[in-house]
C-alpha cells in the first residue's frame, strides 16, 4: 500500500526531530502554535523563549528559535531582563503549573502587576510532570499525586490555584485568556489568543498570558484518550475556559 503523508511540520518553525514527548502529550501542539504564529508575524528570527523547567524545558530540542533555559520558576524574571536589555526581541516564556504557580509565582505576580511587555504561555496540566506526578497548585480536589497518595485534600492542601482569575484581581495585565488543545475548534482558537498575546508585545501593551489547560496522561494514570475525557469533564470544569481579562475590549 502506498505511503499518504497525512502530516508535515511546518517548515523553518520546527526542527525535523522526532517528538520525545508522550502519547497524549500537548506540548508538540502548542509549540507548533508558537512557531506558526510568530512567523506570520514575520517575526520569527527576533523570538526568544524563556523556557521553566519540567517537560516545558524540554522545548529546546523541539523549536528551532533561541531559547533560554531559566532556574525553577525563575522565567518571568529572566524574560524581564532579556526583554529590557533587548526591547527588539519577541519574547516569550513557556512554563508549567509547577514552575509557573508554585516555586515561581512571586515572579510571576510580580511580572504580571509590573506590566513587563513579553506574552507568557502557561501549560496548566495539573500536574508535576516530568518528575514523576507531584502535587501541583493546580491538581484538583481528590486527584491522586505521587505527594498526595490519597488524593488533594482541601484541609491539607487547600483549594486547586486559579492563575488567570487570581491575575485578573491585578490593573496592569492587558491579556489573560485560559484555553485548551482538545479539539480543532479549540487549536483554531488558542491560535488566535497566541497571535493576540503577541501581536499585543509588538504593540508595546504589556504583559499577556495565554493559560493552555492541558493532558499528562502519563502522571494521571491514563491512556491517552482516558486522558482527554478527563481533561474535559473534570479540568475544564475546574478550569473554564474564556477571556479574562482583554484591556483592548474593555477599553473599546
Ligand atoms: C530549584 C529546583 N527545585 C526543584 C527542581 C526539580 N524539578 C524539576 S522539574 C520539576 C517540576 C516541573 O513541573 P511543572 O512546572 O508542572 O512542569 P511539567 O513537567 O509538568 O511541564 C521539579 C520540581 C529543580 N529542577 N530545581
Amino acid at each position: 500500500m502506498a505511503e499518504k503523508k497525512v502530516y508535515e511540520k511546518t517548515l523553518g518553525v520546527m526542527p525535523d526531530v522526532i517528538s520525545g514527548f508522550c502519547p497524549g502529550c500537548m506540548h508538540g501542539t502548542v509549540h507548533k502554535l508558537v512557531g506558526e504564529v510568530v512567523q506570520e508575524l514575520g517575526m520569527l528570527d527576533k523570538l526568544v523563549r524563556v523556557e521553566g523547567v519540567g517537560c516545558c524545558g524540554l522545548g529546546q530540542q523541539f523549536v528551532s528559535h533561541d531559547v533560554i533555559i531559566a532556574a525553577h520558576g525563575r522565567a518571568c524574571a529572566v524574560a524581564t531582563g532579556v526583554k529590557r536589555c533587548s526591547p527588539e526581541s519577541l519574547v516569550y516564556t513557556y512554563q508549567g503549573d509547577g514552575d509557573l504557580a508554585s516555586i515561581g509565582l512571586d515572579e510571576t505576580v510580580s511580572a504580571a502587576n509590573r506590566g513587563e511587555n513579553f506574552t507568557v504561555i502557561f501549560i496548566n496540566n495539573g500536574i508535576y510532570g516530568m518528575t514523576g506526578g507531584q502535587m501541583a497548585p493546580t491538581t484538583l480536589i481528590g486527584m491522586k499525586a505521587t505527594t498526595a497518595p490519597f488524593g488533594r485534600k482541601v484541609e491539607e492542601h487547600g483549594y486547586p490555584m486559579h492563575v488567570c482569575e487570581l491575575l485578573s484581581q491585578l490593573k496592569t495585565p492587558q491579556f489573560l485568556v485560559r484555553t485548551a488543545v482538545d479539539t480543532p475548534q479549540n487549536v483554531i482558537k488558542t491560535r488566535k489568543y497566541i497571535k493576540q498575546a503577541f501581536q499585543n508585545q509588538i504593540d508595546g501593551k504589556g504583559f499577556s498570558l495565554v493559560e493552555v489547560v492541558t493532558s499528562c496522561p502519563t502522571n494521571w494514570g491514563y491512556t491517552a484518550k482516558e486522558a482527554l475525557t478527563f481533561l474535559r469533564e473534570k479540568m475544564f470544569e475546574e478550569f473554564p475556559l474564556g477571556v479574562y481579562r482583554d484591556k483592548d475590549k474593555e477599553e473599546a
